[in-house]
């Protein structure tokens, strides 16, 4: 396969404006019938050939201007269709047939329990019809969707119906059209026994919009949350972005077999079922939170992604990054949003730090790929969404509002690059933004070192920063960002905020260094006592920050730091040194002793709490083993484990009878709802009862089984089978896992939360649970979320992936040769822990080595190759 470089960027020659689609489907023999209307570019060479992408098409016949075309008037291969000469203006008409009930790769039109839908991002379209399937070319829709009227007697699709019949043979049809412009990977079609639930909003100039969510008749009862979410979300972009919702009718599809979490088709999302259902018994706090947040993306969408678009798939976090950003925003004003920046940046410095390292680490607009599934990734969304906020925070919300406007007012209708909408912010700021356009350029983590110095003398503290990227694959030598460091200076001595004065100017008590060289100094002026300096507050850059910190400067800043993120953070900061030492103890077989100024920093916690339970349950929480691998050089899965798990059990010990003091405080027999007030409840109560499960404390292992037994909302079953299963005692686990199974056989959502429990245990046994599971009548491969829940949890359990005799690593190879031939985005989603291998010592990295050359030698999709090249390359 060939990469595709940005470089290479050219108009389409021709494009389509209005298309006009017939669909008369049937499981193994779908017709499409499309009539298109197609105008040669004006700066097009009059014998410009006509080439349409098309792939897996069985062509019937090609007419242009109603004359159907001999068969050697055009040329047909695997990637599409060619006519060498075309008028200037004309119209196309093929009839092709498909077969959606053997598309297991869920791109395309393909059945998901019987039910037709559609995924056409990035370039599923060409799997339906001949077209030029490029986000650059919008057109005018018209679609007709023939059925059978008792299989499907629901048919749906872009826009509003505008007519519908009964036809001979039991067969009806809906015509649909939508009015706006719209690329290819915007188009959906959706047909099935579906039921919906329906509602209304009122926009802000007092249109009525039908809101509507179709799910399968037994899942009616599980989308008050995601209607709820979406009604939020239309609001909160009319008053934070001016945006209204644009169409009579948004519609949500939930199906059960969907490659991610959900598509933002125009006017006709689909979601994977996992990202819309959810009922208190079945869905944890987590799930439901996740919900209201891809509702919200998805249809923010509708202005930063359909509206407005991408020119090219290099310029896709023009539409992600900027939707993630508007995503967290919505997040975090409508719950709490120190959580969710918590939650975000824990989540993006293990994930995304992990990409940025790592062999396909590439750039946030890449300027190369081979298959462009492969860069719907953590650095194009998350760090994208990064980049997103930093400009926000650097022009200001009201120039980044205006910027905004004028990107939605100038290029409404238009697909465009990152270079127009970071002009639009600069125009409406009037900033140079040019330094900042490095960051949608340079891959990899930009480091900072940074060292302060008191002098008491002159009352001066000078803070030195200095910058460095590390060159990643491909990439020349990274050149100084423009980094936005947020922080503030707290005197030590009396633990207040102080007053900052820099360069002769009063700034406040925080305030925003702008990094632009390699090294600079920052000299604050009457600095009345010595300070400890907190940095790099909300996380202001994606960057690692690293400051010699003490324990003592961190328990410091864990309750005197203003700034709630930055007490997260110093909490976050010692239990790592703590680790630390017991990774090295471990590893030099050392007897590990636990830090007691540790545990009195969390005493301290425990009995001064932080006003936000939930903020105060993530300061207890220790980081993850995945997380503590970003720190380590080489990473030690065992030492780590190891390190981790007595850093757990020391303070469950020594504050045994504060987590338990805590759990019962927490108790509540209010009736469940996901507000953050009840979700920072439970999570604060949920953390203090794993304490107490790590140490296996019997009066804790009771309120585990009560916890489990009483059966109150799913987030306090899970955690408590979580808890019971994940302990060393099978005569806990068994009974839990068994009634569980049972009790929710009949619901994949839930069964798949049994899966994910039981494979990342701890203990010895899990690769066997694993394959024995695979055989599990409620697995399937063809299903993504299976897939995920029971080998992608199976990958993320450090200590049994990573088995020294590389049964772990050879259970996943073996399970993506076997799927890359089903799925092929799945298969390449599954391998990303074995591209990692530089990561482990030598004896796992050539046991990993090993098995990626086992898949390179078969014959691989292109989205695995490309993948297993760049990671042996
Ligand atoms: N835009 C889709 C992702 C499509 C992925 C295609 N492989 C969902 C989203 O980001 O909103
Ligand atoms: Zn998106």
């Amino acid at each position: 396969p060939q990469p595709v470089y940005l470089s290479d960027y050219q108009p389409p020659a021709y494009r389509v404006t209005h298309a006009e689609l017939t669909f008369d489907l049937d499981p193994a023999n779908t017709r499409v019938e499309a009539r298109l209307t197609v105008e040669r570019h004006p700066d097009a060479a009059a014998d410009a050939p006509l080439y349409f992408h098309g792939e897996q098409l069985a062509l019937e016949s090609v007419a242009v201007d109603g004359e159907t075309l001999a068969d050697n008037a055009y040329r047909h291969d695997d990637r599409g269709l060619t006519i060498a000469r075309v008028p200037a203006a004309f119209t196309l008409e093929t009839r092709v047939r498909l077969a959606p009930e053997d598309n297991t790769a869920l791109e395309g039109l393909y059945q998901s329990n019987g039910m037709y839908c559609t995924q056409c991002e990035a370039e599923g379209f060409r799997r339906i019809t001949f077209y030029p399937d490029r986000p650059d070319v919008m057109a005018v829709f018209r679609v007709t969707v023939i059925g059978d009227a008792e299989r499907e007697p629901v048919l749906l699709a872009n826009g509003n119906p505008v007519e519908r019949g009964e036809l001979e043979g039991g067969r009806h049809f809906v015509t649909w059209e939508d009015p706006h412009p719209k690329p290819s990977y915007l188009f959906a079609l959706v047909a099935g026994d579906l039921e919906c639930v329906e509602d209304s909003f009122t926009t802000a100039s007092g249109r009525d919009v039908t809101l509507q969510i179709w799910v399968e008749a037994e899942n009616l009862g599980k989308t008050d949350h995601a209607l709820a979410s979406l009604k939020r979300a239309m609001r909160w972009d009319e008053e934070t972005y001016g945006r209204e919702y644009d169409l009579d009718r948004f519609m949500i599809v939930a199906v059960n077999d969907f490659n991610m979490g959900a598509m933002e088709n125009k006017g006709l999302n689909i979601f994977n079922s996992a990202a819309v259902l959810t009922h208190p018994d079945t869905a944890t706090d987590a799930a439901f939170q996740q919900v209201e947040g891809i509702v919200a993306h998805e249809y923010f969408h509708n202005w930063s992604g359909n509206r407005v678009t991408c020119r090219d798939w290099f310029q896709l976090s023009l539409k992600e990054g900027f939707t993630v950003f508007r995503d967290q925003s919505f997040t975090a004003d409508t719950n709490s949003a120190a959580l969710k920046r918590i939650q975000d940046v824990a989540f993006f410095r293990t994930a995304q730090f992990a990409e940025d390292a790592g062999p396909t680490a590439h750039p946030v607009r890449p300027d190369h790929y081979i298959e462009i599934t492969n860069f719907y990734t953590l650095t194009v969304y998350e760090k994208g969404a990064e980049v997103v906020r930093m400009l926000k925070n650097l022009v200001g919300w009201e120039a980044f509002r205006r910027g905004s406007d004028l990107y939605f007012a100038r290029f409404d209708g238009q697909a465009v690059t990152i270079e127009d909408f970071v002009g639009c912010m600069a125009e409406a700021s009037d900033e140079d933004l040019s330094q900042f356009m490095r960051w949608y350029h340079q891959a990899g983590t930009p480091e900072i070192d940074a060292h302060g110095e008191y002098d008491y003398v002159n009352a001066e503290y000078r803070l030195t920063l200095r910058q460095r990227t590390p060159v990643t694959a491909g990439q020349q030598a990274p050149e100084p960002l423009h980094i936005p460091v947020r922080m503030g200076l707290i005197g030590t001595r009396s633990g207040h905020d102080l007053s900052l004065t820099l360069g002769g100017e009063a700034c406040g008590k925080d305030t925003v260094l702008d990094l632009r060289e390699a090294e600079q100094t920052f000299v604050f002026t009457d600095v009345a006592e010595a300070p400890t300096p907190s940095l790099l507050r909300h996380f202001s850059a994606p960057v690692k920050l690293h400051f010699p910190y003490s324990r003592e400067d961190l328990a410091f800043l864990l309750t005197q730091d203003s700034d709630g993120f930055n007490r997260w953070e110093a909490s976050q900061r010692l239990a790592m040194l703590a680790l630390d030492d017991l990774i090295a103890a471990h590893r030099n077989g050392v007897e590990k002793v636990m830090d007691t100024r540790v545990i009195e920093a969390y005493r301290t916690l425990l009995n001064a709490p932080e006003e936000d339970r939930a903020v105060l349950a993530e300061m207890l929480r220790l980081p993850s083993e995945a997380c503590i691998a970003e720190h380590q050089p080489l990473v030690d899965v065992d030492a780590i484990h190891a390190a981790r798990e007595f850093v757990r059990q020391s303070l469950g010990f020594a504050l045994r009878d504060e987590f338990m003091a805590l759990y019962q405080a927490s108790q509540s027999a209010e009736p469940y709802a996901p507000t953050p007030a009840q979700i920072g409840r439970r999570s604060l109560k949920n953390v203090a009862l794993e304490y107490l499960m790590a140490i296996e404390d019997e009066a804790g292992i009771e309120h585990c089984r009560a916890q489990f037994d009483a059966g109150h909302n799913m987030t306090d079953v899970r955690q408590a089978l979580t808890l019971l299963v994940h302990s060393s005692r099978d005569d806990l686990s068994a009974p839990a896992l068994r009634a569980f199974g049972e009790k929710w056989a009949h619901d994949p959502l839930v069964m798949d939360q049994w899966f994910s429990i039981q494979v990342s245990r701890p203990q010895g046994d899990v690769l066997d649970r694993v394959k024995y599971l695979m055989e599990h009548p409620a697995f399937s491969l063809t299903n993504p979320n299976k897939v995920r829940a029971l080998l992608g949890t199976f990958a993320q359990n450090r200590i049994n992936f990573h088995r020294l005799d590389g049964a772990g690593y050879a259970l996943l190879a073996d399970t993506v040769i076997e799927l890359d031939g089903l799925n092929p985005e799945m298969a390449a989603g599954l391998l990303t822990p074995l591209t990692r291998w530089r990561r482990f010592d030598d004896t796992r990295q050539a046991l990993m080595q090993a098995e990626l050359e086992r898949i390179n030698e078969r014959s691989l999709s292109a989205n695995v190759y490309e993948l297993v090249d760049k990671a042996l390359g």
